[in-house]
C-alpha cells in the first residue's frame, strides 16, 4: 500500500494525546499561549461555499479562512478495535500525525472540487507542450497487468513498473476523461499549476498540507468527513473494497466490507461530497500536496499558514486511493514519495489563491 517509500522508524512518542487535549479544554485549563485554540473554526458547515469554473471547466469552491485541529492521536487499542484486519504494529507508526494542534488558515482560497482529471491534464499537455516526467525521462510509470505477479517482483510492488509502456495515458486499466489522472509526478502537477496561472493571470498551486486537511475535514474532527466508522466510506469514497479485492485476493481480508462499485479509479464526483462540496478527498487518487514531508513537523510548525519544512527529500501525498485500505484514507494520514515518483495511485488536486 505504500508503493515506493516506507515509513521510517518513528521518533520517541512526544504527542499530547487528543483526549488529554479534550480534557484540558473541558476543564478550562488550556494554556493562555493556546489562544488559537479558542478561535472559532469553520464548525458545522451550513451552506455550500460559492462555486466557480475556470478555463478548463475545472470547478472550485471558495473556502473561508478559519482555524481547525490538524492531525490525530488515537490510542492504539482503539485503532486495533476499529481496524481489526490490520496488524497492530501499524498503529505504533503514526507519531507523525501528532500532536494534534490548532492551525489557522488566514485567507480564503478556492479549492478544487475534484481531483484533476485525465481530460483536463490532456488539455494542459496539448496546449502547453509540457512533456510529463514519465515520458521525458523514458522510464515510464506503473500499471495494472493481470499477468503480473507481485511475488516475482524484487520490491513486491502491487503494480508492474516502472516501464515505458505505462504513463498518465495508460495505467493499465481503462480510464475515461472524467477519471483522476494518475502516474503524474510532483513536477507535472507544478507545471500544470504554473501553466494555468500564466494563461488565466491568477495564481494556481498545489494546496499546502494544512490547506488540504482543512479542506478535507470541512469542519469535522472525525477520521473521515463521513464519521469515524470505516464503513461510512462506502458512501463517500472509492477505496479498496470487496470488488477491488477480487483482483488482489491476498489482501481480501483488508478490504472494506461492501461494494463501492469501482474496481479501479472512478469518475471524479461519483461519491457524496463533504460539507464544503469537495469530492473524493478520501480515496480515488492519492493527492500530491505542496509540502516537503517532515516527520516531526507538527511539533514545531507555525500555527498560521504552515508551509511545510524548508527542505526535504519526499513530498507529502494525502487522502488514500482506490487501492488503499480504509485506515490509510483517514483525513489525518500522511504519506509521501520522492517528487519524481509517478505511480498508478497518485494524482493531484489544484487550488487557486483568492484575488482579494
Ligand atoms: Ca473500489
Ligand atoms: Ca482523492
Amino acid at each position: 500500500m505504500t508503493p515506493t517509500a516506507q515509513k521510517p522508524t518513528p521518533p520517541a512518542c512526544r504527542a499530547l494525546t487528543s483526549w488529554r487535549w479534550a480534557a484540558l479544554l473541558a476543564l478550562g485549563l488550556m494554556p493562555a499561549t493556546q489562544a488559537l485554540a479558542r478561535e472559532p473554526g469553520p464548525g458545522p458547515v451550513k451552506a455550500l461555499p460559492p462555486l466557480e469554473r475556470n478555463s478548463l471547466d475545472m470547478q472550485f469552491r471558495r473556502l473561508p479562512a478559519g482555524s481547525f485541529w490538524m492531525g490525530s492521536v488515537e490510542p492504539a487499542a482503539r485503532l486495533a478495535h476499529d481496524y481489526p484486519e490490520l496488524n497492530t504494529g501499524r498503529f505504533g507508526k503514526l507519531q507523525d500525525e501528532g500532536p494534534v494542534h490548532r492551525v489557522r488558515i488566514s485567507k480564503p482560497f478556492w479549492m478544487g472540487v475534484h481531483e484533476v482529471t485525465v481530460g483536463q491534464f490532456r488539455r494542459f499537455v496539448e496546449a502547453s507542450g509540457h512533456v510529463p516526467e514519465s515520458i521525458a525521462d523514458g522510464t515510464g510509470a506503473y500499471g495494472y497487468n493481470a499477468q503480473y505477479d507481485p511475488a516475482t517482483s524484487p520490491r513486491k510492488d502491487a503494480f508492474e513498473g516502472r516501464l515505458p509502456r505505462y504513463s498518465w495515458r495508460d495505467p493499465g486499466f481503462p480510464q475515461g476523461d472524467d477519471h483522476p489522472v494518475v502516474n503524474v509526478s510532483w513536477a507535472d502537477a507544478q507545471a500544470m499549476a504554473a501553466w494555468l496561472s500564466r494563461v488565466e493571470g491568477r495564481r494556481y498551486r498545489l494546496p499546502t498540507e494544512a490547506e488540504w486537511e482543512y479542506a478535507a475535514r470541512a469542519g469535522t474532527r472525525s477520521r473521515y468527513h463521513s464519521g469515524d466508522k470505516p464503513a461510512s466510506l462506502l458512501r463517500v469514497a472509492n477505496v479498496f473494497d470487496a470488488e477491488t479485492a477480487t483482483l488482489w485476493p491476498r489482501w481480501q481480508d483488508k478490504a472494506l466490507p461492501g461494494h463501492d462499485g469501482h474496481v479501479f479509479t472512478a469518475p471524479v464526483g461519483q461519491f457524496a461530497p463533504n460539507a464544503w462540496g469537495l469530492h473524493d478527498m478520501h480515496g480515488n487518487a492519492w493527492e500530491w500536496v505542496a509540502d516537503w514531508y517532515g516527520e516531526d513537523y507538527y511539533a514545531h510548525s507555525p500555527r498560521i499558514d504552515p508551509q511545510g519544512p524548508p527542505e526535504g527529500e519526499v513530498r507529502v501525498r494525502r487522502g488514500g486511493s482506490w487501492h488503499s485500505w480504509a485506515f490509510y484514507a483517514r483525513s489525518s494520514f500522511r504519506n509521501w514519495n520522492k517528487p519524481d515518483t509517478r505511480y498508478v495511485l497518485l494524482g493531484f488536486r489544484l487550488m487557486r489563491e483568492a484575488d482579494d
